[in-house]
């Protein structure tokens, strides 16, 4: 690694400590949910956290996890959310549907709210697919998302403080302008 990289990286810790969680599971195919919602406490409470400091919502489906993702950011209560779902496809165009909406969702609700959101819905062709990748050959990818949330709850309380920093610096600099 050179030394740019090393003095100008920032990061976010794989600590939980301090920080709160919100887990939108989706109960459609809740066979493979559940085991990802197991994975997710997993990373979350090996790496520190607390049961008081994660909050589990459920949703009927992955199409209800961005409106339920949006209103829990504006409650102001979580540094971070994992967003949980199994969408499978079947014979007509409903899943690509279901898929575009959530990803889309999601991803405008973390925007919006400037909350992170991990995204850990699994788009499988085959129920196989998903059990792999639900604790088994693929590993568990609610574990990999448990991570991810901690990891940019970090970064985000890091990024706000250096531009809260940036802010007051700046106001200084122009209140000595003025004396001068
Ligand atoms: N929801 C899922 O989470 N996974 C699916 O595989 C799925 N399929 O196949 O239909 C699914 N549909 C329901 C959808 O998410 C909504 O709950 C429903 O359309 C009501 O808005």
């Amino acid at each position: 690694m050179t030394n740019l990289a090393k003095s100008n990286v920032v990061r976010g810790e794989l600590k939980a400590a301090g920080l709160r969680f919100g887990i939108v599971v989706s109960q459609f195919n809740n066979f493979i949910t559940d085991r990802l919602l197991a994975g997710a406490l997993d990373a979350l409470q090996r790496s520190g956290a607390g049961e008081e400091q994660i909050e589990i919502i459920r949703v009927p489906g992955a199409f209800e996890l961005p409106i339920a993702a949006k209103k829990l950011a504006a409650t102001g209560r979580f540094d971070s959310l994992i967003c949980i779902g199994c969408v499978l496809r079947g014979e007509t165009s409903h899943y690509d549907y279901v898929c575009s909406e959530t990803a889309r969702g999601i991803q405008l609700a973390q925007l919006d709210s400037g909350v992170p959101m991990a995204f850990c819905v699994l788009t499988c062709d085959t129920l196989e697919q998903a059990i792999d990748r639900a604790g088994l050959k693929g590993g568990n990818k609610g574990y990999e998302s448990g991570l991810g949330a901690i990891e940019m709850a970090n970064l985000s309380r890091k990024l706000a403080k250096k531009s809260a920093a940036r802010k007051t610096t700046t106001a200084a600099t122009k209140r000595a302008r003025r004396r001068r």
